[in-house]
């Protein structure tokens, strides 16, 4: 594939308005791609000017939920025909397994739908304003939002924030990440063959600083919805925030996997080995420390290492491959240097550790899946966020040392725990300040459940009603119904009029 990919505004593809473009590249072969049109802020701007025109003239906003709906399910439809598209595309930008993408995408026709479902089952409120009055609240889209989406899930994060936006009666501005804008821009195309209007999705390509930043700080939006990192997610929030223009952000993670004796060992290691691996790690709920009981500690330790290196590197688009190269060189250096500094500040590396050897790993950003053991409180390694295939395996003795070891750590967006008692479950769950904890299991997701996080993992959550509702205002009507004349200054009398 060698063509320029153009930026979508107002239901044409253009180019950016200097010519400006940046390449794709193979993270596997280092090959490249195509070269994406740079947006500048002059093109964010005719992006969000042809949004707000969409927006007002009610092409979209103004079709009945029931009918938007109907949309969103044909767009559901086009989506499930073309996954094996999608998902090779994706398995080429971002060099994730194709058998992952695969998966990943064959469930995101569901967004469009549960989405279509709320907005045609979403009702007002009539509070109790007293007699004589009607109080008619409904909820009304919000305008133009900004989706800024990063390049680990580039489809499933686009969908998430875009189904809720699109299903409320929102339009749109998208910024996909620069590692991975090919299918975001496709899909443009597909919600505009679907039936939804041209000019309600627009999609500026670009990179961070330059098109990212014009977006995030364009006053002409209503709402900014970002996932990336937690500095990214600062420095948006701060500036959409001085325009009082509120922000939904999914940031940082460091999940642990909570792995307790009462639990078959074999199940404990192969949920370990899918909550740290998959993705090449590099997903905002990766497993990123595993603490298990002191008791079976050791046990598990061998085995996790046994099965860590048993995983097969190697060529993305193999559908024997279970893991892949890391997204860019950046990424890589990110992970050996985290691993560096942890073994110099006295960590042990318990397997991987190294680029691997051989040919066919040469040209692409591949990293051995790595365990690192003899961690404290004292290393780096224990709090920061390295978003690849690394992750440390720490000791514990009760509940109580569990959740303050799983409780240490500056973000809170998920975590696992594996037992078979379902009581404590239940206790370890209520004491995890995290968005979302699974029982014997990791990186479920759901259109209909709520996937966001407290501490530096970000601002409210995606998925489920309140993400409609965060894509809503609510406009309360107050009808006199008394038929009862009123004149508060023909009188001097005591009156209430509150
Ligand atoms: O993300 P960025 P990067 C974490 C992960 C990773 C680190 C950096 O730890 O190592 O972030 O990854 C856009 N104004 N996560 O550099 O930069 C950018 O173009 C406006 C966690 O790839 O945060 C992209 O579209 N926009 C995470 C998006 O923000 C800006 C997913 C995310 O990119 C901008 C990805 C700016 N100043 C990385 N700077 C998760 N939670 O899943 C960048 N962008």
């Amino acid at each position: 594939m060698a063509e320029t990919l153009l930026l979508r505004i107002d239901g044409k593809d253009v180019a950016a308005s200097d010519g400006a473009t940046f390449a794709v590249t193979n993270p596997a072969t280092g090959g490249h791609l195509y070269d994406v049109a740079h947006a500048t802020p002059g093109d964010v701007n005719h992006a969000v000017a042809a949004a707000r025109t969409a927006f007002e003239d009610q092409r979209w906003r103004g079709i009945r939920p029931r009918e938007r709906a109907r949309v969103l399910n044909r767009a559901a439809g086009l989506l499930a025909d073309r996954i094996d598209v999608y998902a090779r595309l994706e398995t080429l930008q971002i060099g994730r397994p194709l058998r992952e993408m695969r998966a990943q995408l064959a469930r995101l026709p569901e967004w469009l739908e549960y989405f279509g479902a709320v907005a045609q089952t979403a009702e007002g409120s009539v509070p109790d304003f007293g007699a004589g009055y009607l109080n008619v609240v409904n909820r009304v889209p919000l305008g133009v939002a900004g989706l800024i989406t990063p390049w680990n899930h580039p489809l499933l994060i686009t969908m998430k924030k875009l189904s809720a936006a699109l299903a409320a009666g929102n339009s749109l501005v998208i910024k996909p990440s620069e590692l991975g804008p090919a299918v975001p821009l496709a899909l443009v195309d597909l919600l505009e063959e679907a039936g939804v209007p041209a000019g309600v999705v627009n999609v500026v390509t670009g990179l961070g600083a330059t098109t990212g930043r014009a977006l995030s700080e364009h006053q002409g939006l209503a709402k900014l919805d970002i996932t990336g990192g937690t500095e990214t997610g600062r420095v948006v929030a701060a500036t959409a925030g001085r325009s009082l223009i509120p922000v939904t952000a999914e940031l940082g993670g460091k999940a642990p996997v909570v792995i307790f004796d009462d639990v078959d060992l074999e199940q404990a290691v192969a949920g370990a080995l899918f909550a740290s691996f998959i993705a090449t790690g590099q997903t905002c709920v990766q497993g990123a420390r595993v603490l298990v009981q002191r008791s079976v500690h050791e046990r598990f330790v061998a085995r996790f290492i046994e099965r860590t290196q048993a995983l097969r590197l190697g060529d993305p688009l193999a559908v024997d491959t279970q893991v892949g190269p890391l997204v860019s060189e950046a990424q890589r250096e990110k992970v050996a240097q985290a691993v560096a500094r942890a073994a110099g500040q006295g960590a042990r590396v318990l397997c991987g550790g190294r680029v691997p050897r051989g040919a066919e790993y040469r040209k692409g950003w591949f990293y051995e899946p790595t365990v690192v053991g003899d961690i404290t409180p004292e290393h780096e390694l224990w709090y920061e966020e390295v978003f690849g295939p690394l992750t440390l395996v720490v000791p514990f003795d009760d509940e109580a040392d569990a959740l303050r070891k799983a409780n240490d750590c500056p973000f809170g967006l998920a975590a696992s725990v594996w037992t078979a008692d379902t009581g404590r479950a239940l206790r370890v769950a209520d004491g995890l300040d995290v968005g979302i904890t699974w029982v014997n299991d990791h990186h479920r997701i759901d259109p209909s459940s709520p996937w966001g996080g407290s501490k530096d993992s970000g601002i409210g959550s995606e998925n489920g009603l309140d993400a409609y509702r965060t894509y809503t205002r609510q406009k309360s009507v107050v009808i006199n119904s008394s038929g009862t004349p009123f004149d508060w200054y023909a009188t001097t009398q005591d009156l209430r009029y509150s």
